[in-house]
C-alpha cells in the first residue's frame, strides 16, 4: 500500500496558523514525522479560500523539500496554485487532481505533460459525483482516454472514486469499494487507485476506527494508495497486517509485533 501523508493541509486549523506565520519548523516537523511513520508521498494542500494560494503552495513545497526527499502530491483545484507547486518540485510530482470536467482536463492534462507528472483523476464532473460504481467507472474511462489525447498513458494515472462521509452518504461507502474493483478491469495492466480515506469519518466520533476498518476493506478490493494519517498507529498496523494477508509482504511474526 502506498501511503500518502495527509497532514500538511490548511484544513487543519493548526496548519493554517503555521502557514499564516510562515512557521517553517512546524510544517517541517509534520513532514519528517509522517515520513518516519511510513509515508511514501506527502500531500500538500494550502487549505480553502486563500487569495495567496500559489505563493503559499510554493513556500510549502520548498519548506518540505528542505527536510524530506519523498515525492509530493500537489493538492489543489486551482491551475495557478498547481503550477506554482509543480514548478518547484524536485521529484516527480503527483497532481491532485483533475476531475472529468472539460475545463479542468483542458488545463490540467497539458500541465501534467509539461511537468512529466503523475495525476489523480477524481470521478466528478459538472453534474457532481456519480451515484453508483458503474457510472464512476465510465467517468474514469473518459478521463483515461482524454489523458491519452495528451500522450498521458494510464500508467501515470491514479483513479479516485471519491469517498464521502459515512454520516452524509452511508450507501456510498460500499459503492466506492465496488468502484475500486471495477476500475482495475478498465485497462491492462490494471489502473492504480487512490482514496482520501479520512473523508469517510468526517464529523463522526470514532474517526480512527472507521478509517482503519474501511482501509482494510479497500485493501481487500485492491486499492493501490491511500491519502491518510500515518501518525495513526492503529491504522498503520492494519496496513502491515493487510499487506501480509494479501501476500504483498513476507510473513514474519516478530515483524507484526514490532
Ligand atoms: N481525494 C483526493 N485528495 C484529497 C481527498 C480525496 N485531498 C483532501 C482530502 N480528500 C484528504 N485529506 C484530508 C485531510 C484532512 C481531513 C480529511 C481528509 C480532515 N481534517 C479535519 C476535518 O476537516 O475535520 C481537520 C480537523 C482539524 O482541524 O484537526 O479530516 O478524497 N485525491
Amino acid at each position: 500500500m502506498i501511503i500518502i501523508g495527509e497532514k500538511i493541509n490548511g484544513l487543519f486549523a493548526s496548519v493554517a496558523k503555521a502557514i499564516d506565520r510562515r512557521d517553517a519548523s512546524y510544517i517541517q516537523d509534520l513532514a519528517i514525522s509522517q515520513v518516519k511513520h511510513g509515508a511514501h508521498i506527502l500531500d500538500i494542500n494550502t487549505g480553502p479560500g486563500r487569495e495567496d494560494a500559489p505563493a503559499v503552495m510554493e513556500w510549502l513545497v520548498k519548506t518540505v523539500q528542505e527536510v524530506v526527499d519523498v515525492p509530493l502530491s500537489i493538492d489543489t483545484p486551482g491551475p495557478k496554485t498547481m503550477e506554482a507547486g509543480l514548478r518547484v518540485c524536485r521529484n516527480k510530482p503527483i497532481m491532485n487532481s483533475t476531475t472529468a470536467e472539460r475545463k479542468r482536463m483542458e488545463k490540467f492534462f497539458p500541465l501534467c505533460k509539461e511537468y512529466d507528472a503523475e495525476i489523480i483523476c477524481l470521478t466528478l464532473d459538472e453534474r457532481g459525483i456519480p451515484n453508483d460504481a458503474q457510472s464512476r467507472a465510465e467517468m474514469a474511462m473518459l478521463m483515461m482516454t482524454t489523458a491519452m489525447e495528451y500522450d498521458i498513458m494510464p500508467e501515470r494515472i491514479y483513479l479516485d472514486p471519491l469517498i464521502l462521509p459515512v454520516g452524509a452518504a452511508q450507501d456510498q461507502c460500499k459503492k466506492v469499494i465496488e468502484a475500486i474493483r471495477i476500475f482495475q478491469t478498465l485497462n491492462e495492466p490494471p489502473p492504480r487507485t487512490v482514496v482520501g480515506l479520512s473523508n469517510v469519518s468526517n464529523l463522526t466520533k470514532e474517526r480512527s476506527l472507521l478509517n482503519r476498518t474501511y482501509l482494510a476493506m479497500l485493501m481487500g478490493a485492491g486499492l493501490t494508495a491511500a491519502i491518510c494519517d500515518p501518525l495513526d498507529e492503529e491504522l498503520m498496523k492494519i496496513v502491515k497486517a493487510g499487506e501480509i494477508l494479501l501476500n504483498q509482504r513476507l510473513y514474519c511474526d516478530d515483524f507484526l509485533r514490532a
